[in-house]
């Protein structure tokens, strides 16, 4: 059995979701809830499953040997590789570089800084407010998408990289999640725009949003 500990709005764990419904895998969710009592992802249960506080984390327990696995790239590459063809991460040295490069815009440039602990953390030391955490998160949002759609529009087809589905589309679709919530307008970025709508018209894509999982509240 495959085991998703995530929670609805984590863009990283949605990431993962998209994922397991492409490849067509059945699993359990068990919701971490990233802001009562707290924050359950500082709970003792789940530290003992990853210590870092951040979800995803997929158990597999299909393995003779119980697998954890933390960080939505590695176990998207893990999903991939030994339930799937690994054509999501690219075929050729050249498009694993490109796919990775582009996805890495997105999960290590981009989605860190807009995280709850780095918001939360502002809201500490120097005092912002919800407004101000907001304009924190489309400042960066914007700067990392207008280098995005510059990007894109040399690697697009009808998705990110050519006219295949790859890690990008993956990664990108719940950063847009995020983008729509925080109020980052997507009209200045056509190629962006459209990548969205082809992708959100995929069952995988849609099944996986945030409003549609068991513990969207
Ligand atoms: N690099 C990690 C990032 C995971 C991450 O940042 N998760 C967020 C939700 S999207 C989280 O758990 N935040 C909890 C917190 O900030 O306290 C991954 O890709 O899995």
């Amino acid at each position: 059995m495959l085991i998703l500990h995530g929670y609805w709005r984590s863009s990283a764990a949605y990431r993962v979701r998209i994922v397991l419904n492409l490849l067509d895998l059945t699993h359990e969710h068990r919701s971490v809830h990233l802001v009562k009592n707290g924050g359950e992802q500082h709970s003792d249960d789940y530290d003992a499953l990853n210590p870092s506080h951040l979800v995803p984390t997929l158990e597999d327990k299909t393995k003779y040997h119980p697998v954890i696995i933390s960080q939505s790239m590695a176990i998207i590459e893990y999903l991939d590789e030994v339930f799937g063809d690994s054509c999501l991460i690219g075929r050729t040295a050249v498009e694993r570089a490109q796919i990775r490069a582009l996805a890495q815009d997105i999960c290590c440039d981009i989605h860190p800084l807009n995280n709850l602990r780095v918001v939360q953390h502002l809201g500490d030391i120097a005092s912002f407010e919800a407004a101000e955490k907001a304009q924190w998160m489309r400042h960066w949002m914007t700067i990392g998408f207008d280098a995005l759609e510059q990007k894109l529009s040399q690697s697009a087809g009808t998705y990110c990289v050519g006219n295949e589905l790859s890690l990008v589309d993956v990664c990108l679709i719940p950063q847009l999640y995020n983008a729509h919530r925080f109020g980052v307008s997507l009209a200045q970025y056509p190629t962006i725009a459209a990548i969205e709508k082809r992708c959100l018209a995929l069952p995988a894509f849609a099944d996986a949003v945030p409003e549609k999982q068991a513990d969207a509240s």
